[in-house]
């Protein structure tokens, strides 16, 4: 290859546009090439040109780096890159070139892109074979054929930003992974800010925090369109869980300690309230009124003579001094008094039970052996001639009494059927045992 009429008097090389603010995707990857072509006399050649343009290792034009007038792509000193543009210069022999506008530059690697050769033919011999732009005017005989790209095509691969270098070094710029993404291992264990937000700009309905582990990553996620926070696995709190709202689930509720509960508790669809404090006395049960609320009752009672009672001279109802319970407004209970008593053939007894005022009663009395008996159909009513034997006799006091409104006292009552000065008695453990019905 020669170059008779051709050579440059001078040769520019920059990079086109771009701020050293700019994102990267934003800079014009192309450089812009600028010559002035004159011919053997040194006069400007201002007819259309072809260039062709292509990137190599090494300074020096040898023959194997063209094959049949061609780029040898196979040459080693080849840097992987050529292009071909038509150009007119200027009146002063002035052309501008934009590299990498036909086919685009690559990643500028230094090792590979260090010299740019330029190649020339005129437009008007398109068949012609390009003639090399050499440098030193030797037409590719010395080393120096191409021309050193220089620092400014740095701006498309600095070594350094802010005089800071890539690496994982305290300082370096940061690197990202193969994958695009920052890797894990040059992340650090936290932040020194108080508030840090995922899905800063809303972008995204839902936001998740995703942990990764051995048997599969397990997410905290924000459902937006429930409103609530999510978990993927269980949850263990090792202090309190305090709620303003509700806590509901599907599953079952389970707890090793103690349930503290305030207001109603609602069991199988029915609310039930319970009493705000202890039943009074042990063996209380909680009753219901129908509508879920409780309280503490007794439904059974009992009570026993704690000593022999006497009459003597008196057909007058007394109360006994042991056997009575206590009873609620609208209950209804039965009862049963086992006695022993002790009077003569001519006292005999007399029985009755009162209840409280509004109570309907039934009661009967008979001897064990049922050789004497009565029963009445209302409270208070007497049964007489309970027939005595003269020595320990048992007796069995049946009846059911159903209160109205006013709760208080039901109570045997009893005395001698014929006043005498004989002792009528009756026996300490004489008992009775009465149970709520409703
Ligand atoms: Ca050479
Ligand atoms: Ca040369």
């Amino acid at each position: 290859m020669k170059c008779k009429h051709i050579l440059t008097a001078a040769l520019f090389l920059s990079l086109l546009g771009g701020t050293a603010t700019a994102h990267a995707s934003t800079v014009p990857h192309s450089l812009l090439y600028e010559g002035r072509i004159l011919d053997a006399s040194r006069r400007p050649i201002t007819t259309s040109l072809i260039l062709r343009f292509s990137l190599w290792k090494d300074a020096d034009w040898t023959a194997g780096d063209t094959a049949s007038g061609s780029i040898n792509i196979a040459s080693p000193m080849y840097g992987g890159w050529s292009e071909v543009q038509a150009a007119t210069p200027t009146t002063n022999g002035i052309v501008n070139v934009q590299l990498g506008s036909t086919t685009a530059l690559p990643q500028i690697d230094f090792n590979q892109h260090k010299y740019l050769q330029v190649e020339i033919k005129s437009a008007a011999q398109p068949d012609a074979a390009f003639q090399l732009l050499d440098p030193t005017g030797d037409a590719g005989t010395d080393t120096v054929d191409r021309t050193s790209i220089g620092s400014v095509a740095y701006a498309l691969n600095a070594e350094t930003l802010q005089n800071r270098s890539p690496g994982t070094k305290s300082g370096s710029i940061l690197l990202l992974g193969s994958d695009g993404k920052v890797e894990i291992a040059r992340m650090g264990s936290g932040t020194n800010l108080p508030n840090f937000t995922i899905n800063a700009d809303q972008a995204e309905t839902d936001t998740v925090l995703t942990f990764g582990n051995q048997a599969g990553p397990e997410t905290l996620k924000f459902n937006n369109t429930a409103k609530r926070f999510e978990l993927s696995k269980d949850l263990l709190v090792s202090g309190n869980i305090g709620t303003t709202g509700n806590i509901s689930g599907s599953g079952t509720l389970k707890v090793n300690g103690a349930a503290t509960l305030g207001g109603t508790v609602k069991l199988n669809g029915v609310a039930y309230t319970f009493p705000t404090a202890d039943g009074t006395a042990s063996g209380r049960f909680l009753a219901t009124n129908g509508a879920g609320q409780l309280t503490w009752t007794q439904p059974f009672t009992f009570a026993r003579k704690t000593n022999d009672e006497t009459v003597t001279n008196s057909t007058a109802l007394q109360n006994d001094n042991h056997l009575f319970f206590a009873v609620g407004a609208n209950q209804t209970w039965i009862f049963e008094m086992h006695l022993v008593g002790n009077s003569s053939t001519s006292r005999d007894f007399r029985f009755a039970v009162v209840a409280p005022e509004d109570s309907t009663c039934l009661t009967s009395v008979s001897d064990a052996n049922g050789s004497t008996g009565g029963s009445v159909i209302s409270c208070g009513a007497e049964i007489t001639k309970i027939a005595g034997t003269g020595e320990d006799t048992p007796y069995i006091v049946h009846g059911l009494v159903s209160t109205g409104s006013t709760p208080g006292t039901v109570q045997l009552q009893w005395a001698q059927n014929s006043s005498g000065s004989a002792e009528s008695i009756l026996r300490t453990n004489s008992f009775l045992s009465a149970e709520r019905v409703q």
